[in-house]
């Protein structure tokens, strides 16, 4: 038989793996949707979103001057047009910028986001990443790895071989209804850490004759909010109280 002490431990330990694990049992994922164009981003460089009581915030660039989202029924795109020594293929899109006279990438399309609460990022989806001209999203944040996602053909071919970023390498899942989607993330991330999502392509890997990536999409981001720690002091404090209520509370033999 147990002991009064053996139950208390094994009430702590329960309670707490149950602090911890009811909010991403019960709260379930949120998902951030960017194929609307009712999110408030539209022509303004910063902005926030929320969902499910998680508010994300997001800015556009700003590595060119001017660089700001736009918001279409097909995805998120960032207009940078505000320096006319670059060329931004598409307002609709991420693209690689180019020099209008030589063509040459001289920058990119870029967000920054964080989450005003910690969680787990766990889904991305995008659109229009391609495997012909090497299309990739860079996801990046303090302390991770760089994460380059590419198009899920590019998983199938040969030329994967090729792929000479430094950093994870994740290819994105299409089939059915699912399309430039990455579905099995788990990232970690504090409140107010910032993650950075830069559009790119592989220039240099590009046969000639393919066709230059034409820029890509942002469809949405999926999160599954965690606990504070405070939640699990809270509930380790109450079951401290309970064991206190326990020791003084005598059991009367059954006779
Ligand atoms: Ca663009
Ligand atoms: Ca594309
Ligand atoms: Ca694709
Ligand atoms: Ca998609």
């Amino acid at each position: 038989m147990r002991s009064c002490h053996q139950l208390i431990s094994l009430g702590v330990i329960s309670v707490c793996s149950l602090v911890i694990q009811v909010p991403q049992i019960s709260a379930g994922q949120s998902a951030f949707s960017f194929r609307t164009t009712t999110n408030g981003l539209n022509f303004r460089s910063t902005g926030q979103v929320t969902e499910d009581g998680i508010t994300m915030s997001l800015s556009a660039g700003p590595g060119f001057a001017g660089a700001r989202f736009r918001e279409f029924n097909s995805g998120l795109g960032i207009e940078s047009r505000g320096d006319p020594t670059a060329f931004d293929e598409g307002v609709d899109k991420f693209d690689v910028l180019r020099d209008v006279s030589t063509s040459q990438p001289v920058g990119a399309d870029f967000m920054t986001f964080s989450f005003d609460t910690p969680g787990v990022l766990t889904e991305l989806d995008f659109d229009g990443v391609k495997d012909e001209p090497y299309e990739y999203f860079l996801l990046q944040t303090a302390g991770d790895p760089d994460r380059y996602f590419f198009d899920s053909f590019e998983n199938s071919t040969a030329d994967s071989g090729l792929i000479d970023v430094s950093g994870e390498v994740i290819f994105l899942q299409e089939g059915g209804p699912v399309d430039d989607k990455s579905l099995s993330l788990g990232i970690p991330y504090a409140a107010g850490q910032k993650f950075m999502l830069t559009y790119g392509q592989l220039d240099h890997l590009v046969p000639q004759n393919d066709p230059i990536g034409n820029g890509a999409r942002l469809q949405g981001i999926t999160v599954i909010r965690v606990p504070e720690p405070a939640t699990c002091i809270l509930g380790l404090a109450l079951i401290a109280a309970l064991a206190f209520a326990l020791r003084n509370y005598k059991v009367e033999p059954v006779v």
